[in-house]
C-alpha cells in the first residue's frame, strides 16, 4: 500500500490512542515505516531525528538485532507459558533476579505486568492489600498530584491528575485525592522555586490531615513529571515529601515508568533525587519498547508483609512475565550495562544536552529551559520576562511541533511547552544536530506568531 492507501485504511479501521479521529482522517496519519539508531523514516522516505525515543521508551535506540534475535530464540523455545498456578519459567526468574540486583537496596521482589498502566493498577491493589494485612483496612486513600500521568486504565487514570482525562469519564474513582504539582514556572507566582517546592510538598501534609492520617495509604509521584511537561521539581520538594511520608507512616510510590532505566543517568529517578520509595512501578525503558512489559518493584517493607501474611494475592494478567518480553528486557538491561549508557548520560551526554539546551534561554520565544539527564523542556512565551501565557493556550506549541516534523525532528508539545527525551545512545554530535533543528523550528514558530 502507498501512503494514501495506508492513511485511508487507517482512518476507516484504526482507532488511535489520545486522538480526535475525525480531525485526523481529514489530514491523514503520518506513517512510520522503519527506524535505526535515533532516526525514524516515514512512508515517503523522510528521515526524522526521534527526540522522544518513541514514547519515552526506546532507550537503547532502534535496530538492535540482538534484541530481535533474543525474542526469536525465546519464541522458538517457549513462546508462552503462564506463571499462575505454582508455575514459573527461566526468563521470568532471570529477569526478576536481575531487577533485584539493579534496584535500590531492599527491593528484592517484582510483580510483572505488560504496561505502566497495569503496573499502577497493581500498585493500588497491592497497597490496599498491604494495609488490610496490617489490620488497617480503612487506609485506602492514595494522594497524587494535579497534572500527573500514571496511565489510562480506570485506576491509573484516576491516580493521574489530568482534568481533561477525568472529565471524559467521571473519574477519579473514590478514595483518590490530588494536591498541587511542583510546577514553579506555571504556578510559582512570586515565590522562589525553593519556597514553592516546599509549599507544594507541604500541601501533602495538609491533605493528610484533612483526609485523616488513619485513612491515607500512600502518596504517588513521578520523580520528574513526563507527560505533564517535563516538570523538574525544585530541590526542596522531594526531601520534604519524603519527610512527610515517613512522619505519617504512609507508603511512598515512585512512578519510574519514564525516569527508570537510565533516563536520568541512574537506574532509577529515585536515586537521582535520593528518595526511598516503598514501591516502584516500571515499564517503557525496561525493554526499550521492543516488547511490552512492565512491573512493580516491591521493597521488603511491603514485600515481606505480603509474603508472610498475605496468602493468595488475587491479581495477575495472562501475560504477566511473558517469556519473550522477559528475555528481551533482560537482554536490554545487559546492553544498558555493557555499553555503560547510564554513565554516558550522567557524565557526558546529560551535561552536554543541558549546556546546549540552556542556550535556548537567549531565544526571544523562550521563557524557561529545564533539564535533567536526557530530559529537556522549553517553555514558550509571548513575554519571556513575565512568564506570560499565550491567549490561545497550546496553539503555539502545536505550531512548533508541526514545524519540527516538517524539518525532520520529533519534539513533542505539552500545551506551550516543548519537550524532548531522546534515546540514551544519542551522541554529542547528534545533540548538536537536534539543537540546530530545534532552534530553526523555534525561529519559524516565532515568525509565525509575530514574536520576531
Ligand atoms: N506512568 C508514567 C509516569 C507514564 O509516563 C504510564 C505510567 C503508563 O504507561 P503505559 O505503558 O500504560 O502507557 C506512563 C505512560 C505522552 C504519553 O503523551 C506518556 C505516556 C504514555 C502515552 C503518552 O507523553 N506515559
Amino acid at each position: 500500500m502507498n501512503t494514501l492507501e495506508l492513511q485511508q485504511s487507517d482512518s476507516t479501521h484504526y482507532l488511535h490512542p489520545f486522538t480526535d479521529s475525525k480531525a485526523l482522517s481529514q489530514k491523514g496519519a503520518r506513517v512510520i515505516t522503519k527506524a535505526e539508531g535515533i532516526y525514524l523514516w516515514d512512508s515517503d522516505g523522510n528521515r526524522l531525528l526521534d527526540g522522544m525515543a518513541g514514547l519515552w521508551c526506546v532507550n537503547v535506540g532502534y535496530g538492535r538485532k540482538r534484541l530481535a534475535e533474543t525474542a526469536m530464540r525465546q519464541l522458538e523455545e517457549l513462546p508462552y507459558y503462564n506463571t499462575f498456578f505454582q508455575t514459573t519459567h527461566p526468563p521470568a526468574v532471570a529477569l526478576s533476579e536481575k531487577l533485584a540486583e539493579l534496584a535500590p537496596p531492599g527491593f528484592n521482589r517484582v510483580f510483572l505486568v505488560n504496561s505502566g498502566s497495569e503496573a499502577n493498577d497493581t500498585v493500588l491493589r497491592m497497597i490496599r492489600r498491604y494495609w488490610s494485612l496490617l489490620e488497617q483496612p480503612e487506609r485506602r486513600v492514595v494522594i497524587s498530584r494535579i497534572n500527573a500521568y500514571h496511565g489510562s486504565t480506570v485506576a491509573s487514570a484516576s491516580m493521574g491528575g489530568q482534568s481533561f482525562i477525568h472529565k471524559m469519564d467521571g473519574l477519579p474513582i473514590p478514595d483518590i485525592e490530588h494536591i498541587e504539582e511542583p510546577y514553579w514556572y506555571a504556578k510559582g507566582g512570586e515565590l522562589t522555586p525553593e519556597e514553592f517546592g516546599l509549599k507544594t510538598a507541604q500541601d501533602l501534609e495538609k491533605k493528610i490531615l484533612e483526609v485523616g492520617e488513619h485513612r491515607v495509604a500512600a502518596f504517588i509521584g513521578e520523580p520528574i513529571q513526563g507527560a505533564g511537561g517535563v516538570i523538574v521539581p525544585p530541590e526542596t520538594y522531594w526531601p520534604e515529601i519524603q519527610r512527610i511520608c515517613k512522619k505519617h507512616g504512609i507508603l511512598l510510590v515512585a512512578d519510574e515508568v519514564i525516569c527508570g532505566f537510565g533516563r536520568l543517568g541512574e537506574w532509577f529517578g529515585s536515586q537521582y533525587f535520593g528518595l526511598e520509595p516503598d514501591l516502584i512501578p516500571i515499564a517503557k525503558g525496561l525493554s526499550s519498547g521492543y516488547l511490552p512489559i512492565g512491573g512493580v518493584l516491591v521493597h521488603d517493607r511491603v514485600g515481606n508483609v505480603l509474603h508472610e501474611k498475605g496468602g493468595e494475592f488475587a491479581h495477575g494478567f495472562t501475560y504477566s512475565g511473558h517469556p519473550a518480553s522477559c528475555s528481551v528486557a533482560l537482554e536490554n538491561l545487559k546492553i544498558l550495562q555493557e555499553e555503560e549508557l547510564l554513565e554516558k548520560v550522567k557524565n557526558e551526554t546529560g551535561p552536554y544536552l543541558k549546556q546546549r539546551w540552556q542556550e535556548f534561554n537567549s531565544h526571544p520565544l523562550v521563557a524557561e529551559v529545564r533539564n535533567a539527564g536526557l530530559l529537556g523542556a522549553i517553555e514558550l512565551s509571548p513575554d519571556k520576562e513575565r512568564r506570560a501565557r499565550f491567549d490561545d493556550p497550546g496553539k503555539t506549541g502545536y505550531l512548533c511541533r508541526d514545524s519540527c516534523f516538517k524539518n525532520g525532528l520529533v519534539m513533542r508539545s505539552v500545551n506551550d511547552t516543548m519537550i524532548i527525551s531522546p534515546p540514551l545512545i544519542i551522541s554529542t554530535e547528534q545533540i548538536d544536530e537536534m539543537f540546530e533543528l530545534a532552534w530553526k523550528c523555534l525561529d519559524e514558530t516565532a515568525k509565525l506568531t509575530g514574536i520576531i
